[in-house]
């Protein structure tokens, strides 16, 4: 990407199937294309950031069957589900829909259309895979075999094992249906193709000459126009999907919907910004796909190709992200090697940030990715707490204890030019999507920071000379506000908590870099900070260790028990397992059968039953885990007595211990003292709970004094 390019630009996600649980190998994309997004925006850049799920196709149709609910049944629950981790993690999309809403129904049928009009497709009479036995034909991931190019195991469409090489229907060798496991026949049928070959020499221009992003998809694309592009078959014998136009019988192959969901998902964002989607798809705004690297082929060549034919803008830019490993072992949920979003990590109080920080400064980023446990907690104990973490804290503890606001003083060149030089390395370093380069340029500033702050020793300093020393704070002190500011994508959460407490007026999070040159002011009120980063300690990280384990040594078990034979339908990497579904399904029928819990209302009592109730506003000055539980919080709160009350609460599955200090919340103060694994709880802190998944506690839309009464 050109560093000095103005033109508005849409980043898009590669979409996940709504078919399976959130893990760390899709992050591996997400997050950095956020880390990006967001620091195009404090570049001052015109900045859309899209994605959705992929409703469609057949894996997603043969898991809903396998559960007797319909595919959009299962389409809502895991749409549901992407959408909240992504927004936990702080993964924001301006539009985050589905390739089932009716906008990428219309804008499919539009491109399919232009695309027969100018004569791109042609109807041709095939083989395709047909079960005697299940009376049906078997597109993609109903049939398996041996792909012809390398002889491995492949499916329908893809040699997911062996080469990699999509594959057309009717090309797989000794054809095998996956819902009966016995052999399937090739029959013959009508269907429709897209005369890729008619873009080859487009597509080796656009390849070489134009397309930007990452070499990595770029070559890997090229190597296969080079040996030369056969048509591609669009059309499939199923219910579920976008129809093609004229034949009921038949939908749109699902890499054909899926990516005009990036536009589909545009003109959502439009119509709700107000904005026009035209600027990206048929002007010459910046197009910029994030996606993992096995999807290169897809978005390289189908995908330009069938834009370029139906006068649509191409992108601009493809980032392949590398592969991801799990404890130097390939990413494989049926081994047990993989990370689960949920329920390995958010669900344990790990903080989001931390994760986003792995993720963007592990490794450049088409290298290979291995998460480990350790290496989190090395990365996060030696750079965030020990660098950034000390620097803001030591700053602004030392400020507020010696000052309580920005002392008096002038930004010193040096400083600025520090600042000055982790800015233009952050922006040359996102311009060539290198995002780990932009964070160590980032956390260089904060070891400089660190020198400072001790080589000018004002702990010493401040006896003999206060304004001397609050020259130095205030220096420290614009350093932090400039670390808030170029941190802020890689840890919008943690930093935004740095913003306020540096009494920084305005959203962190659309406030420019420039503003970092910007001298802090003078006078600003500190209020006592908060430790941001926490060390990671071993019988954290050893327990996620042991949980690691024991998945492991489960999927081994099962696999022995050869309960995991390799034709079972659906259960290839990358997707949704039957089980995962049957977990969310449960959520949803559990949230069904609550229902009406939910809705009963009481019967009605008399004012004094509620006066019995004494209920107060609570700071949370402190929270933290119990050891021997993993749904339970020690948490303390001043409610206006002497001494702050000790509360346990049942929020360790809801909130982090960090994001509950300084919250105001309900606490009622009469209950009769009781104990919770062996901690004492002297009153109960209110919640409002959906009987489902959100817990979410109670607080108030003020600031109060604490004790205040709730009538
Ligand atoms: N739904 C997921 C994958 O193959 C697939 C991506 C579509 S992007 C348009 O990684
Ligand atoms: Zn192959």
């Amino acid at each position: 990407m050109s560093e000095s390019s103005t033109k508005p630009i849409l980043v898009t996600c590669g979409l996940p199937y709504a078919n399976g649980k959130a893990h760390i190998g899709h992050l591996r994309t997400y997050v950095p294309a956020d880390v990006f997004a967001r620091s195009l925006r404090k570049e001052g850049r015109d900045v859309t950031f899209v994605c959705g799920s992929d409703a469609h196709g057949t894996p997603i149709v043969v898991n809903a069957e396998e559960l007797g609910i319909t595919p959009s049944e299962l389409v809502e629950i895991y749409h549901k589900h992407f959408d909240e981790t992504f927004k936990q993690l702080g993964v924001y999309f301006d539009a985050f829909g589905t390739t089932d809403d009716p906008e990428n129904h219309n804008r499919t049928l539009d491109i399919v259309n232009r695309l027969i009009e100018k004569g791109y497709v042609y109807p041709k009479t095939i083989e395709i895979a047909y079960c005697p036995k299940c009376n049906r034909f078997l597109p993609d991931r109903y049939v398996e075999g041996t792909c012809p190019h390398c002889g491995e195991i492949a499916r329908g469409d893809e040699c997911d094992q062996g080469c990699g090489k999509h594959l057309e229907p009717g090309e797989l060798r000794n054809p095998i249906c996956t819902i009966c496991g016995g052999p399937a026949e090739y029959r013959q049928q009508e269907h429709f193709f897209f005369k890729l070959s008619d873009f080859s020499d487009y597509l080796m221009d656009y390849l070489s000459n134009e397309l930007g992003g990452t070499a990595n998809a770029r070559n890997y694309a090229l190597g296969w126009v080079k040996q030369g592009l056969a048509d591609w078959c669009i059309t499939r014998n199923l219910e579920w999907g976008v129809k093609f136009p004229g034949h009921d019988d038949l939908v749109v192959y699902v890499w054909v919907d899926a990516p005009i969901g990036y536009i589909a998902f545009t003109e959502q964002w439009a119509a709700k910004a107000g904005d026009s989607w035209e600027k990206y798809w048929k002007n010459d705004g910046e197009i910029v796909h994030f996606i993992g690297g096995d999807i290169a082929y897809h978005h390289c060549i189908f995908w330009p190709a069938m834009l370029k034919g139906a006068d649509y803008s191409v992108p601009t830019a493809v980032v392949a992200s590398g592969m991801v490993k799990i404890e130097d072992k390939k990413f494989s949920k049926t081994r047990g090697n993989v990370v689960w979003v949920g329920e390995d990590y958010l669900d344990h109080g790990f903080h989001p940030d931390l994760l986003r920080y792995y993720l963007a400064s592990y490794t450049s980023h088409t290298r290979e990715l291995n998460f480990s446990w350790r290496v989190l907690q090395e990365k996060i104990n030696s750079e965030l707490v020990a660098d950034l973490g000390n620097f803001l804290y030591r700053t602004m503890l030392f400020a507020f204890k010696n000052y309580g606001e920005v002392p008096a003083g002038e930004l010193e060149p040096e400083v600025r030019e520090e600042i000055e030089k982790a800015l233009k390395e952050i922006k040359a370093a996102m311009a060539e999507y290198e995002f780990k380069r932009a964070v160590d340029s980032a956390m260089a500033l904060a070891s400089f920071g660190n020198t400072y702050f001790q080589s000018h020793e004002p702990w010493s300093l401040i006896k003999q000379d206060r304004a001397a020393c609050g020259q130095v704070v205030y220096n420290c002190l614009h350093l932090a506000k400039a670390l808030s500011l170029v941190f802020e994508p890689v840890l919008p959460q943690t930093m935004e908590t740095a913003w306020e407490e540096l009494g920084q007026e305005g959203d962190l999070h659309t406030i420019l870099y420039a503003e970092a040159l910007v001298p802090i002011k003078t006078g600003t009120k500190l209020v006592k900070p908060r430790i941001l980063f926490t060390k990671l300690e071993d019988d954290r990280i050893e327990e996620m260790e042991e949980i690691a384990n024991q998945r492991v040594k489960a999927a081994n078990a099962k696999k022995t028990a050869g309960k995991d034979k390799e034709k079972e339908p659906a259960k290839s990497e990358g997707m949704g397992t039957a089980e995962d579904a049957k977990s969310e399904k449960a959520k949803l029928e559990k949230l069904k059968a609550k229902e009406p819990e939910q809705r009963e209302i009481l019967p009605t009592i008399e004012y004094e039953d509620f006066a019995k109730l004494d209920i107060r506003v609570g700071k949370v000055l402190l929270a933290e885990p119990i050891k021997k539980s993993k749904k339970l919080l020690r948490i303390e709160v001043d409610i206006g007595e002497e001494n702050p009350r000790q509360l346990v609460a049942g929020m360790a599955s809801y909130y982090t211990p960090e994001e509950l200090v300084g919250k105001y919340v309900i606490v009622l103060v009469n209950l009769k003292p009781a104990k919770l694994c062996g901690v004492k709880s002297n009153g109960m802190m209110l919640a409002a709970d959906d009987g489902i998944e959100i817990v979410t506690a109670l607080t108030t839309d003020k600031e109060i004094k604490p004790g205040s009464r709730i009538r």
